[in-house]
């Protein structure tokens, strides 16, 4: 008997389970953080891209913008625009979860993974923390392995456009797994500490860490 023969309702049949597989993959409906949930609990999602910073938000040109690398590590770097860009270029999509409970799906980034700069940088044995600071005096910290992670990047664009102002352009950090405070905008510079210290959140009553997926909101 060919395929074509099988009868139409073992045909819809199939369809059916093959779409509540694919539900069950990317946990439709579920709200908890058990499974395969894609919203974290205590989140609502948004299609609009909300801004949030501390009242300014830096101005810098392309050629203004620079990254320094230093700290814990082999070789310690600074990175001009230009050779920002000539490191291989990597892309990610992800979702974004703000602690101030808004989520959204599916951002397309495009920039430098952390894997690449890690690679090029040698953390020292004695690494295990990482502190962000940006143009704008904001800071942040985060645990090595976090940064470590294979969907992190230093984002220079953002839907196959250039990253914009508000959102931190000429570049920020992304770290998908962690709450959105911790991607850092404008970023300047990322040191690498043997000892753990809090960020400028950090030091408000934010958690150190920040995972989303067991609210790790306030300290
Ligand atoms: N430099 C800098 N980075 C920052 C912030 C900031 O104020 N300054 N705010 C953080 C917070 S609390 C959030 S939720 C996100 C907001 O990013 P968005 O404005 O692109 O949504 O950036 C994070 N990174
Ligand atoms: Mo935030």
């Amino acid at each position: 008997m060919d395929k074509d023969d099988v009868p139409l309702l073992g045909k819809l049949k199939d369809k059916l389970v093959e779409t509540k597989e694919s539900w069950a993959r990317s946990g439709r409906g579920l709200t908890g953080s058990h499974g395969q949930a894609r919203l974290p609990p205590g989140q609502r999602q948004t299609v609009d891209w909300p801004v949030l910073d501390l009242g300014i938000q830096p101005n810098l040109s392309q050629t203004e913008w620079s990254l320094t690398v230093a700290g814990a590590v082999e070789t310690p770097l600074r990175w001009s625009w230009d050779d920002f860009l000539a490191q291989p270029q990597t892309e990610s999509v992800s979702d974004i979860h703000c602690v101030t409970t808004w989520s959204r799906y599916d951002n397309r980034w495009n920039g430098v993974s952390a894997r690449h700069l890690l690679d090029v940088v040698k953390p020292r044995p004695s690494a295990r923390f990482i502190m962000f600071r940006s143009f704008d005096g904001y800071s942040t910290n985060v645990p090595l392995d976090r940064f470590a992670d294979d969907d992190v990047l230093l984002a220079h664009s953002w839907q196959g456009e250039k990253l914009s102002r508000e959102h931190g352009g000429p570049v920020r950090v992304i770290i998908p797994k962690l709450y959105f405070w911790k991607s850092a905008k404008w970023l300047r510079a990322i040191t690498f500490m043997d000892k753990d210290s809090p960020g400028y959140w950090e030091l408000r009553g934010y958690h150190d860490e920040g995972d989303p997926w067991t609210e790790q909101r306030y300290s």
